[in-house]
């Protein structure tokens, strides 16, 4: 048998085409649209482009809807290899950004940044990006109060088995379905989300402005961006019913006066009571009190999904829920406790033993430089600009080439209008890509990549005892080639190819990963098969023991032996380090601080959108693909309004809707949900940004959210994106409907 393997699940390849492995109880939506995305014509790049205003000189300007010039792999790797050359002489290569965030495709040999860091490093280096668009704020926030890396965390969460077994209360804040569980980095074969909720015995409370973001739980309907005062409630309940934990605050955690005196009022005279939260999180005083009660009586766990903290100050709501779950005492007790990001992957809370597979080595960046990665526009609009990150004062870098590969920042970033105004700033840019995204339209050189469908690799993942040789399924569509191929054709040209290929081909490379990863197990007491049995078997289940887990019980069984990393060692419900950085939009303990923008304090008519995690597609991935293209509205994505929030609007079901603020606006269809919020509207992301001019204005036309949201960090603190927090209007749209581009590719001229 013959297999592949995505970031949503892994597959049996049968006369070309694909079927989940039947082991997996719940095959993702996802899968459904990858094969029809890869062979689709219209949308993939066949041949290598470049944009024509760059090759006639205009440095950049017009990069937003030109036409390009398809040349050869010989024209497009010298072209790419003297640009880097030349930037790197005229300004060092501190000027070229190879951030290149995004998701890329499962596979561990054609991994595209990993390929693409691996050639940089050898070019001389390039300015980096740090943290995710995932959890920022958690990776900045958690050092400072678990004394870990949030991955560490992360992988030592309680496991499931212990959650549907101890746990008589699961209080999910941004719930937990098998939506969002539908993929696991690097690739998975079992999706078990929905049955570990199934198995639950007892209560489940979806905190969320959605019903449908937990199947079968309680609903408490929370005003978006508002997690923070309520946790403060809750814990303001528990203090003065005197239901909190004293000796675990006194044991395990350091600062708790301070929190104290701050749930109190003491510090500035305002209580963070079940009635001052109320009407901030427009949800009932006494339910407030009677949650915290029920907490105090049950056993409890707090998740926090990683979405809540996707918002102006993000920090706060996984500080206040780790501040909740401590004074409920139940941290380090089985299927009790804290936890952050539950549902939000599927790898969450597994039990299996993790591997830490090797990749193939990247060598060192001779750049010392970098940004948190959601401050990219910033970066290229204010070079030279001074910015707070962490404690630190940092200087943006005057980037003069981006080099992407693996990422789509015209579907991940916030304002896209805004990102395309400093995205005419850099001199060149570079793209690796499969299909003709808004990133590729907007880029110089355009290098068409294949798809894991059209090449050979190996499928490792840490969480998951499955390992996948994946077989090719259909050949490369036009002129596409793998992103390891592209890199060693420009290596050529700058002299680099030996030293990037260490004279391997795939196939050793292939085996070189086999055998070090052979080798890391074997020292673990497991065995692989030889690469050879591998490729003919297709599959191997690794025979990792269930290390069922209890998130910091260590710590906990002894707090002396087994100290925290961070400053008291404990728990910091107070953080002296970070109040010492004298942050006004992250102070030293956890509140509540009101967001950018809220319906709190919204004009009339505007609305929260919600831009989550796409049933149909891997963010912008599959969007060109059968699930998704069949899932829109006159081919626009659609978007859920409750029933009387339309009707107040004289928006029917079915119609085209103009939603739009002072960033942008954008074009989608409707659906009515009478289980979202009245004042809520939900748009999912990933719909490939298309831009056009309507009636002189810019705007999205295709429905995707990010044309709407706001770029700015969740605080000077982590600076991480906040795609959660957006208030939109929306209206019929009563205009012809715009054609649409994305489908298919931009328009090609002779030079
Ligand atoms: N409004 C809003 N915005 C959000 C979010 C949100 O909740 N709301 N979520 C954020 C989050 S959590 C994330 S992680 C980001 C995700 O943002 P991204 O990870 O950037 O999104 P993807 O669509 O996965 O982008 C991957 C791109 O790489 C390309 N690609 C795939 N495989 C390969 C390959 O092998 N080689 C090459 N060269 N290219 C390849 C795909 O075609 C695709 O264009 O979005 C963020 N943006
Ligand atoms: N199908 C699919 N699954 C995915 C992905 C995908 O693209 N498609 N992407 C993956 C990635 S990269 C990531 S990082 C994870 C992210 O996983 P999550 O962060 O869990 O995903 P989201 O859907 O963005 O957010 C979860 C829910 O939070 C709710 N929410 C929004 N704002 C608030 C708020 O202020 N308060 C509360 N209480 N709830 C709020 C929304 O209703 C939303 O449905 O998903 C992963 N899983
Ligand atoms: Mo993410």
């Amino acid at each position: 048998m013959k297999y592949t393997a995505a970031h949503w699940g892994t597959y049996e390849i049968h006369d070309n085409d694909l079927k989940p492995v039947g082991d997996d109880p719940a095959p993702s939506r996802i899968g459904k649209g990858w094969l029809s995305a890869s062979c689709n014509l219209d949308s993939r790049i066949l041949r290598p482009a470049i944009r024509k205003g760059w090759l006639e000189g205009d440095g950049g300007k017009d990069r937003l809807d030109d036409v390009f010039v398809e040349v050869s792999w010989d024209e497009a790797a010298t072209r790419v290899a003297e640009e880097l050359t030349r930037i790197g002489r005229e300004h060092g290569n501190g000027a070229i950004y190879g951030g290149s965030y995004g998701w890329a495709s499962a596979g561990r040999f054609h991994h595209a940044q990993s390929q693409l860091k691996r050639f940089l490093n050898l070019a001389g280096g390039f300015v980096r990006a740090r943290e995710t668009y995932s959890h920022a704020a958690g990776e900045v926030l958690i050092p400072h109060i678990l004394g870990m890396p949030q991955g560490d965390f992360q992988d030592q969460m309680t496991s499931w088995e212990h959650i549907t077994e101890h746990c008589t209360l699961l209080v999910a804040f941004g719930g937990i379905s098998g939506r969002p569980a539908q993929v696991a980095s690097s690739g998975t074969a079992k999706h078990h989300t929905e049955n570990w909720l199934r198995q639950m015995k007892g209560r489940m409370i979806n905190v969320s402005p959605q019903k449908s973001d937990m199947p079968n739980a309680e609903w408490v309907s929370i005003r978006p961006g508002t997690d923070a005062a309520l946790m403060l409630a809750l814990c303001h309940t528990l203090l003065v019913e005197g239901l909190h934990d004293e000796a675990f605050l006194t044991r395990y955690t350091s600062g708790w006066p301070k929190l104290c005196a701050y749930l109190l009022g003491e510090s500035d005279g305002q209580t963070r009571s079940a009635d001052w939260a109320a009407p901030i999180c427009d949800v009932d005083a006494e339910a407030i009190r009677q949650l915290a009660r029920d907490m105090a009586s049950s056993r409890t766990m707090i998740n926090v999904a990683w979405g809540v903290q996707r918002t102006d100050h993000g920090e706060q709501p996984i500080w206040a829920g780790l501040a909740l779950a401590s004074m409920l005492g139940q941290i380090g007790k089985p299927g009790t406790g804290y936890g952050f990001g539950y549902g939000c992957v599927a790898s969450i809370g597994r039990s299996t033993k993790n591997v830490y597979w090797p990749s193939i080595p990247q060598g060192r960046n001779a750049v010392d430089d970098f940004i948190p990665v959601a401050r990219v526009t910033d970066m290229l609009l204010h070079p030279g600009e001074r910015y707070a990150y962490n404690g630190t004062t940092r200087t943006y870098p005057d980037i003069r080439m981006v080099v992407w590969s693996g990422g789509n920042p015209y579907h991940h970033h916030q304002d896209l209008l805004r990102l395309e105004k400093g995205w005419q700033k850099p001199e060149t840019v570079v793209v690796f890509e499969q299909g003709w995204t808004a990133t590729a339209r907007r880029s110089d050189i355009v290098l068409p990549a294949t798809t894991p469908l059209e090449r050979t690799d190996i499928m490792l993942s840490k969480t998951e005892p499955t390992l996948i040789y994946m077989s090719p399924v259909h050949a490369p569509v036009g002129e596409a080639k793998d992103d390891h191929e592209i890199l060693k054709l420009i290596a050529a040209k700058m002299g680099l190819e030996k030293a990037f290929t260490e004279g391997k081909s795939q196939e050793d490379w292939l085996r070189w990963l086999w055998d070090q990863s052979s080798a890391l197990v074997a020292g673990q007491g497991m065995e692989l098969p030889d690469f050879e049995s591998f490729r003919q078997q297709g599959r191997f289940n690794l025979d990792k023991d269930e290390e069922t887990r209890i998130a910091l019980a260590d710590f906990i069984s002894d707090p002396v032996a087994h100290p925290l990393g961070t400053e008291s060692g404990r728990i910091t419900l107070f953080n002296e380090k970070i109040a010492a950085f004298g942050l006004d939009d992250c102070p030293g303990h956890p509140a509540w601080l009101q967001p950018v923008e809220s319906t709190l304090d919204a004009p009339q008519g505007a609305l929260h959108m919600i831009s989550a995690q796409s049933d149909t597609r891997l963010h912008s991935q599959n969007d060109q693909g059968s699930e998704s293209l069949g899932s829109k509205i006159e081919g626009r994505e659609v978007c859920r309004l409750h029933p009387d929030t339309a009707a107040e609007r004289g928006i029917a079901e079915g119609a085209i809707v103009r939603l739009f603020n002072s960033r942008g606006a954008t074009l989608a269809g409707v659906a009515f949900d009478g289980d979202l919020r009245r004042d809520c509207i939900a748009l999912q992301t990933g719909a490939w940004f298309d831009a056009a001019e309507v009636d002189g204005v810019r705007m999205d036309i295709h429905g995707n959210p990010n044309a709407l949201t706001i770029d700015k960090g969740t605080s000077s603190l982590a600076q991480g994106n906040i795609g959660h927090t957006a208030l939109v209007f929306v209206e019929p749209w009563t205009k012809p409907l715009p054609p649409l581009k994305v489908s298919k590719a931009p328009d090609f001229v002779e030079r």
